[in-house]
């Protein structure tokens, strides 16, 4: 009985002694090696009780073993549900309860908390750390090295990514096997990924980057991954020479960049450097090229959509556009507020519609019909246009977001917890550029009458409750916000004021 994806990414290398990924430290690992685990890791969660369509928290340093987590999820017909690392306890607890998910593995260090949270949500509750020790990989390896693959279709579900959302409600994205399988195989194409390559994989496997694009496509097409815990800039630099190609946010770009080992020979063995998740300011397209002679490949997708654009593998790699529509992908640009498609050259709201697109947020009805029309055009929250050549360009956001080094932060999210803080009236969080993350986040406060909010108790507060990465690099009190005539606070004109602090 099939399982797509499963069989397409994974099953084909059951039997593979060719190497997978190498890992620091000069250690490797086969393909076959990395499914029989996964294949134990099946055994394991299917003896705990686990069915076809539950839920699985995976909040996990990035190693091999987390990564079989995946495998062995869709092997076993559950939803593999990652979570960034550098989530709070408050922050875990609430995708877990959302999810419904019967079990949470987490890393050893954090296991008061999360046992915390998955007793209150009747969850079980494994360990799996950084170096691949744990609970359950001790429980597992008694399992054997195969699993009865459990059938699934392309419309099942394989994993629920959580995005955050403007009411500060996280939502999570429901992806099936159809939507991973589908865009794996048209960017191995369009990007010519084969068996040769060698894929440098500094990205974090929480997100759809790292995850889909780098692990699905290398998976496809057979290739190596030299897979690193995150991204270090000397350890990069170290393994770029025997590597043929890497994913990165712009943030790894203006990183090696900035530094002076990162020269034309070092990269002259590469084939392809691809980014996304954020925009690449031309400057640094520009100097990429300068450097190493080599054009950046921009590409342009969502955790709703995985990738639906792309700049051209052969053909101009235009600096400051997302290219064209990626193959099997409809993309349109329409006016906010009559959903209508506007002319070429005009400015509007992107949607998309494709097999890529998403099934809609998990248990939440109205949030996904007001994003995903029933015609099956899903109402990106991104403002562009599409040139005469039909390069798609990013312009802006429909929506309050801010994107930092690759990481998506809604204002809304912080923005509640500032309001609740003593002596606060009203806060207005907003994204200023930053030379090293793009954008960063700096949060403007308005006093109680006749208060004064003491801001260090206050950054101390947002520690407990929000990952080190969406708080306020910088609180600023101010009189009043700005606001027009209809009451609505205007961030545009916080985000001049303050478009120098962290240049
Ligand atoms: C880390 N920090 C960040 C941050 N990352 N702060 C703001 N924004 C970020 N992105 C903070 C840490 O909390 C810490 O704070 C300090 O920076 C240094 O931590 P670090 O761990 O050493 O940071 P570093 O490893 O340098 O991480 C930066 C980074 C990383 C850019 C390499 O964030 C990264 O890998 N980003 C990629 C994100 C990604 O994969 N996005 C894809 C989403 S999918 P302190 O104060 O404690 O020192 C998607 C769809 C699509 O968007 O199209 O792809
Ligand atoms: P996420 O929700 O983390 O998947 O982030 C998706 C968002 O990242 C998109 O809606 C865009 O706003 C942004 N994004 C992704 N790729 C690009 C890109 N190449 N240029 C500009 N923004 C991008």
């Amino acid at each position: 009985m099939p399982n797509p994806l499963f069989d397409t990414l994974f099953g084909q290398h059951s039997t593979s002694d060719a190497e997978f990924l190498q890992l620091p430290g000069g250690r490797s690992l086969s393909y076959k090696a990395f499914l029989d685990r996964a294949a134990q890791y099946a055994g394991a969660m299917t003896s705990m009780g686990l069915v076809v369509g539950d839920r699985v928290a995976v909040q996990t340093a990035k190693s091999p073993e987390t990564l079989a987590v995946y495998a062995a999820c869709v092997q076993a017909g559950l939803v593999f549900l990652p979570l960034n690392t550098a989530y709070t306890p408050a922050e875990v607890a609430y995708f877990v309860e959302n999810s419904g998910a019967r079990l949470v593995l987490g890393d050893e260090s954090r296991r008061d908390a999360l046992a915390t949270i998955a007793d209150r949500c009747n969850a079980k509750l494994e360990t799996l750390n950084a170096d691949g020790a744990g609970s359950f990989p001790s429980l597992a390896v008694s399992f054997p090295a195969s699993f009865e693959t459990v059938p699934r279709s392309e419309g099942d579900l394989a994993a629920l990514l959580y995005t955050s959302g403007t009411t500060g409600r996280s939502k999570g994205a429901m992806l099936s096997q159809g939507n991973l399988l589908s865009n794996a195989q048209v960017l191995r194409q369009e990007w010519r990924f084969t068996s040769q390559d060698i894929l440098l994989h500094a990205l974090p496997i929480f997100h759809t980057h790292g995850l889909f694009v780098a692990t699905n496509i290398t998976l496809l097409c057979g290739g190596q991954m030299i897979f690193l815990p995150k991204f270090d800039l000397d350890e990069v630099i170290t393994e770029l020479p025997r590597a043929t190609a890497m994913m990165g946010v712009p943030t790894f770009y203006t990183r090696l960049l900035g530094d002076k080992r990162f020269t034309k020979e070092l990269s002259a063995h590469m084939r392809l450097f691809v980014s996304g998740s954020a925009p690449l300011l031309a400057d640094t397209h520009i100097q990429f090229e300068e450097r190493t002679g080599h054009r950046i490949l921009e590409r342009y997708g969502m955790t709703e959509t995985n990738m639906n654009t792309s700049n051209p593998y052969e053909g101009e790699r235009r600096a400051g556009t997302v290219g064209f529509p990626l193959p099997g992908i409809e993309v349109k640009i329409t006016d906010p507020k009559t959903g209508q498609t506007i002319p070429n050259g005009d400015i509007g709201q992107i949607e998309v519609h494709g097999p890529n697109v998403f099934q809609g947020y998990w248990q939440m009805p109205d949030k996904t019909a007001e994003e995903l029309r029933t015609d099956g055009f899903f109402i990106t929250g991104d403002l562009g246009m599409v040139d005469e050549d039909g390069y798609v360009t990013i312009v802006g956001r429909n929506k309050d977001l801010i994107i930092s080094g690759g990481y998506n932060i809604y204002p809304k999210e912080i923005e509640l917890i500032l309001d609740e803080q003593d002596g606060v009236l009203e806060s207005a969080v907003i994204g200023v550029p930053h030379p090293d993350f793009g954008e960063s986040v700096l949060a403007v406060i308005v006093a109680k009458p006749d208060q004064e909010p003491d801001l260090d108790a206050i950054a101390a507060n947002m520690t407990a409750s929000l990952a080190r990465f969406k708080q306020p690099q910088q609180l600023v009190l101010l009189p009043e916000l700005p606001r027009n005539t209809m009451g609505k606070v205007q961030k545009k004109a916080l985000r001049e004021q303050f478009a120098g602090t962290f240049a």
